[in-house]
């Protein structure tokens, strides 16, 4: 069955949801973009989602041609029009079709598109066991260069270092910044556990401050574990007692090696394992 896609204004046949080839979107990976998931028919802080989606365009002068409510509106519609009620969205915004050249002001109508689709997880096993990812050469972009916090279209950095975990034998990869601090991984924020306290890069580390990431936050004060933002080094992931990543997609999962250093006893701790489960009842609330 064709899927059903949301364009500007209307839903239509995923035949029919067609962008220019002049878009800069396209020309320049110049745009915007979110994804979320609904889990029983209900988006997981769709709010949040929206917000960050209106922050990144901000940020690049790229103006939403539709209401935040109209947006959200739209997320809610496509999932219902897929008949899909525990779905992955794609949210994307373009700059729109201009001439060949980079001057944005030289684009009209941005494009708006919803795709919604069923989500494909990482196997079980991966949830059960544990990842093992490695450091990747490639560091996350400078902040100076392009702000990780801006969830653009532009995401061959990430891809660079995503390639290079999947080179090694690993489905995620951990990237530094320019000072060699921990960042992020390539579609997930990492956590470490050590003496018992929650830590996680601080924003200015140069992460994309993720939604699951804030939700796990706020899951580790309702437990009562102690949890923090602090400056992370390789050593600091290498000798703690349990690290795991988050993100949409993946939600929480455990990573038992990096960088060929067993973390731990080698299997998912129990802070990870009490968020895990913390984080699936938030979910399904
Ligand atoms: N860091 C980066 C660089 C991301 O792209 C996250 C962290 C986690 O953020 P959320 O808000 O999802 O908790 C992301 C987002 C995919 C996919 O299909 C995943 C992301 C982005 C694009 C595609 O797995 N993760």
């Amino acid at each position: 069955m064709p899927r059903i896609v949301f364009m500007n204004d209307t839903l239509v046949p995923e035949n029919e949801a067609r962008v220019s080839v002049f878009d800069h979107g396209l020309l320049y990976g110049d745009g915007v973009f979110e994804g979320l998931r609904s889990y029983s028919g209900r988006v997981f802080r769709l709010d949040a989602h929206i917000d960050r989606l209106w922050a990144s365009a901000r940020s690049i002068c790229l103006e939403i041609p539709l209401s935040q409510q109209t947006v959200a509106k739209a997320v809610v519609d496509t999932l219902a029009a897929n008949a899909l009620s525990d779905g992955y969205v794609r949210l994307v915004v373009t700059r729109g079709a201009g001439s060949l050249g980079l001057d944005p002001n030289r684009t009209k109508d941005p494009q708006v598109i919803v795709i919604a689709d069923t989500i494909s997880l990482y196997p079980r096993e991966y949830y059960e066991k544990g990842l093992r990812i490695v450091t990747a050469a490639t560091q996350r972009t400078h902040s100076a260069a392009l702000s990780p916090r801006i969830k653009s279209l532009n995401y061959l950095n990430n891809i660079m270092a995503k390639l290079e975990g999947l080179q090694a034998g690993c489905v995620e990869a951990l990237m530094l910044n320019h000072k060699g601090e921990v960042a992020e991984c390539t579609g997930d924020n990492i956590f470490v556990v050590r003496a018992g306290t929650l830590l996680t890069p601080p924003p200015d580390a140069g992460i994309l401050e993720g939604i699951t990431r804030g939700a796990v936050m706020e899951l580790a004060h309702a437990a009562g574990i102690d949890c923090r933002e602090s400056t992370l080094t390789r050593h600091d992931l290498y000798t703690g007692e349990e690290c795991f990543l988050t993100g949409t997609a993946a939600e929480v999962i455990p990573v038992v090696e990096i960088d060929g250093r067993m973390i731990g006893g080698g299997t998912p701790g129990a802070i990870t394992a009490r968020l895990t489960a913390d984080f699936h009842k938030l979910v399904r609330q």
